[in-house]
């Protein structure tokens, strides 16, 4: 059985056919709570032809019943989103709100890199597009910032302060990392600056045949009192999407505590189990209120839906299932 419980009346979002740019697909969605409102980001498609997504807004006071905004809330306006946008992840850092999203889709046959973006906002209105971050990287997708900036023991020449941003990913190719393993782990950038990703360690590989094919990061890391919180997804050679969790070490969570062996949340239900990609559990939003976690996903690239847990017998659980201790 497992510890996360779908929500009874998932999906929770699904297409609109009366509005274009959501009229085939809503899913992957990510979620900030600002103690009275969960605020929702999710990608959005409206036609097969260039399979272009768009982000669109939603927002609750429950976290569970969602208002829809009719208009994007962000589209392309650059160059570098011509082929839409993909997959946001949203972190609070101060009093702002970080998204990061995938431009350039791989699904678009002339533009085989791909990349992702950041923009930034105060309230979900303004978004302040500021472009590129990883091109330093061919290919790197599933981009998370850890919630602050922190205090390392780590040697960046340009940095006095040793105070830096920590921002989870997925690189193909690796410059300064020496990796065995190519395009399939989870890496950590220190960097004190947001604008590019370098300096990065490997922090998760796969293990588990679950997750054998790669694993990604999902939403932005959970501050608990036993370390940070990390789901992640993990795909198996038979293309199965499902949900993994990992605890890190608050002070340095370059220190991995425990990971989970078998996976929090696979495809069961018809909606993540049929859709436009088959079997896909894409997590990529998380919340906690009153001490339960709500977990948001997307269900096999078509719709939004809820899995929610307490946040104490998720951590006990992963302690108890752990790959490493
Ligand atoms: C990933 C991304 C996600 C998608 C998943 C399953 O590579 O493209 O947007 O949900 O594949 O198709």
């Amino acid at each position: 059985m497992s510890i996360f419980k779908r929500y009874s009346k998932n999906p929770i979002l699904t297409l609109k056919k009366n509005n274009w740019w959501e009229s085939k697909a809503v899913f992957n969605c990510t979620a900030s709570y600002d103690g009275t409102n969960v605020h929702m980001l999710y990608r959005a498609v409206g036609e097969y032809d260039d399979y272009i997504s768009r982000i669109g807004y939603a927002s609750s006071t429950d976290g569970f019943n969602f208002i829809r905004r009719n208009n994007p809330a962000i589209f392309p306006t650059e160059e570098y989103e011509l082929y839409g946008m993909e997959d946001p992840r949203a972190t609070q850092i101060g009093d702002k709100i970080f998204i990061t999203y995938v431009v350039l889709s791989d699904y678009v046959k002339s533009h085989p890199k791909v990349f992702s973006a950041l923009a930034v906002t105060k309230d979900y209105n303004e978004f302040n597009k500021l472009g590129i971050i990883t091109k330093n990287f061919n290919y790197n997708k599933g981009i998370t910032f850890f919630p602050g900036k922190f205090k390392l023991d780590y040697n960046l020449s340009n940095n006095n302060n040793n105070t830096y941003y920590l921002i989870l990913h997925r690189p193909d190719i690796s410059t300064d990392l020496n990796l065995k393993t190519i395009g399939r782990d989870i890496c950590l950038s220190i960097t004190n600056s947001v604008s590019t990703l370098n300096n990065s360690i490997l922090l998760l590989k796969p293990e588990q045949a679950w997750e054998n094919l790669k694993i990604g990061i999902g939403p932005s890391p959970i501050k608990t009192s036993k370390g940070w919180l990390l789901f992640y997804h993990g795909v198996s050679m038979d293309r199965i999407y499902r949900v993994g969790a990992a605890l890190l070490d608050l002070k340095d969570p370059r220190q991995v505590i425990a990971r989970t062996k078998q996976p929090l949340l696979g495809p069961v239900e018809k909606y993540e189990k049929i859709g436009d990609v088959n079997n896909v559990v894409f997590p990529t939003g998380a919340v906690v209120i009153d001490k339960i976690i709500l977990l948001y996903y997307g269900g096999a690239d078509k719709v939004c839906c809820i899995a929610s847990a307490n946040l104490n017998e998720v951590i006990e659980y992963i302690m108890k299932d752990t790959i490493s201790g």
